[in-house]
């Protein structure tokens, strides 16, 4: 555990960031986001990762769907749903990965994800893509764009080749070896999630709480890293403020009576809203 002085000044450490909206500004001041994703059967993990990151202030926020894609989103129709060959990722920050699948089409998407030069989330898949081929590693820890990863214990055993239970005896130095390897920030997820630059710094964040076992709730952080990442901010600001908020929201939902059982990743969505707004 981190000495208590870092536990209560975590949000000191991101708070330069919070800047008010400037009154003349306009969604084009707010960045544009693309959830690489949702192969069939889990288009909702991009969906949920698009809602999160329009909710919590991207300017534009588009669904790249792989295969197929929905004609729009009912409950949130500000999303722009569309297949990712129509994306220009060039322009966007990219959050690849929720519900993205292993096949050849999203093999050669994450290529293209990689090859750009705006900010990048690998989330889930594209972390088990990665995992997988030698050469999509290479790419990764050759590029230049600030790239930010978010792996669950057993994505971080795929990516550092040993087990779950390697991973979780010895979290921080899974998580050290993850920043170093890759060449970006890493978030190692699951109770107590650890935030490490590639630099060596480690941070592990004190909010959240087993509310968050439930399918989604990774999708909506991966989102959140990519509307943060869209405004603007700083890979390392942006990791260790998702990570905290996201947690927060799921300790202020638990507080009101909504979980720890049965809370859903979609109610986590205006609950990060709300902390981000009151910050
Ligand atoms: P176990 O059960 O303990 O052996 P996978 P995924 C382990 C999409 N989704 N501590 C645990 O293993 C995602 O975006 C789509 C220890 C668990 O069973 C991905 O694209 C949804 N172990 C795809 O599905 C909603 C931990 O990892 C296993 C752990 C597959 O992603 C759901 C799961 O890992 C989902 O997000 C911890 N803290 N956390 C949708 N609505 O469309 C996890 N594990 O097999 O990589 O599967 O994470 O579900
Ligand atoms: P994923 O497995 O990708 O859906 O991600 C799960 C999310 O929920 C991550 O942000 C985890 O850190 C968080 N989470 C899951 N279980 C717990 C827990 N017991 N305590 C705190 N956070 C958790
Ligand atoms: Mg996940």
């Amino acid at each position: 555990f981190p000495p208590a002085s870092m536990q209560l000044n975590h949000v000191a450490l991101f708070s330069a960031e919070l800047q008010p909206r400037r009154h003349n500004s306009h969604k084009g001041s707010y960045g544009d986001v693309s959830v690489l994703g949702g192969a069939h059967g889990m288009v909702g993990a991009a969906v949920m990762a698009a809602r999160t990151a329009a909710n919590c202030g991207a300017g534009r926020v588009f669904v790249a769907c792989i295969s197929e894609a929905p004609a729009y989103d009912s409950v949130q129709p500000e999303l722009m749903c569309r297949l990712a060959a129509h994306i220009d990722f060039d322009s966007t920050t990219i959050v690849a990965g929720p519900g993205l699948g292993d096949s050849r089409t999203a093999h050669d998407f994450l290529v293209k994800a990689l090859a750009t030069h705006t900010p990048l989330v690998l989330d889930a898949d594209a972390l088990n893509l990665v995992s997988m081929e030698a050469g999509l590693q290479q790419r990764l820890a050759a590029r230049e764009a600030p790239a930010l990863m978010t792996p669950h214990p057993l994505e971080a055993a795929r990516l550092l080749g040993i087990t779950v239970q390697q991973v979780q005896a010895d979290r921080i130095a899974a998580a050290h070896a993850l920043a170093a390897r890759f060449n970006a920030t890493a978030i190692l997820k699951g109770s107590g999630t650890i935030i490490a630059a590639p630099s060596g710094i480690i941070v592990v964040n004190p909010t959240g709480n087993p509310a968050l076992a439930t399918a989604g709730s990774g999708d909506v952080l991966s989102g959140l890293c990519g509307a943060l990442l869209a405004q603007g901010w700083p890979v390392w600001e942006a990791a260790l403020a998702a990570v905290w908020l996201h947690g927060k929201a799921a300790d202020n939902l638990v507080q009101d009576g909504i979980g720890p059982i049965g809370l859903t990743a979609s109610e986590l969505i205006p609950a990060i809203r709300a902390v981000l707004n009151q910050l």
